[in-house]
């Protein structure tokens, strides 16, 4: 079964432009607890390279692109987020690594819990230990 796994976010446009509604539980398969985006990540940066304990997350490129690598300790899989109309999922116990950020870029992440560093596994042997 494949990694990568895309949510289409209807556009609501009209003559004015377009418009996406992301709502939890809905369009979003769970209960939003967080927003938050990064953006302005500097050239040649790579970000992410940890795992979440339970955390669920739906990213979400709004503009410019980058390349998400997603890994669960026994298969590799990338994905470029470009489109501000497609979200891709990201489930828990999943290495994620964030690579080619264009200037422009701002990704957009929904999240099912509140920060919480405990979640986190950022080294990947310890993570490959916990699967
Ligand atoms: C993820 C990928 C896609 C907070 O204080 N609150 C928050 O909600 C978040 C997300 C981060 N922070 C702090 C923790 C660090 O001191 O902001 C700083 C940067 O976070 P981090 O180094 O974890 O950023 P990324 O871009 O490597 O990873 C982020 C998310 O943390 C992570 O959950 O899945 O984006």
């Amino acid at each position: 079964m494949s990694l990568i796994k895309w949510i289409e976010f209807p556009p609501l446009g009209d003559d004015r432009g377009s418009l996406v509604a992301l709502e939890g539980q809905k369009t979003v398969p769970f209960p939003i607890r967080r927003v938050y985006y990064l953006f302005g990540t500097k050239e040649k940066v790579s970000r992410g390279f940890h795992a979440h304990r339970s955390l669920l997350q739906v990213a979400v490129c709004v503009t410019g692109s980058c390349r998400m690598v997603l890994d669960d300790g026994r298969s590799r899989e990338e994905a470029v987020l470009d489109s501000p109309t497609r979200g891709l999922m990201i489930r828990n116990m999943i290495w994620r690594e964030m690579h080619d950020f264009t200037p422009d870029c701002v990704l957009l992440v929904l999240a099912s819990e509140h920060y919480d560093e405990a979640d986190y596994i950022r080294s990947y042997p310890r993570f490959l230990e916990c699967l």
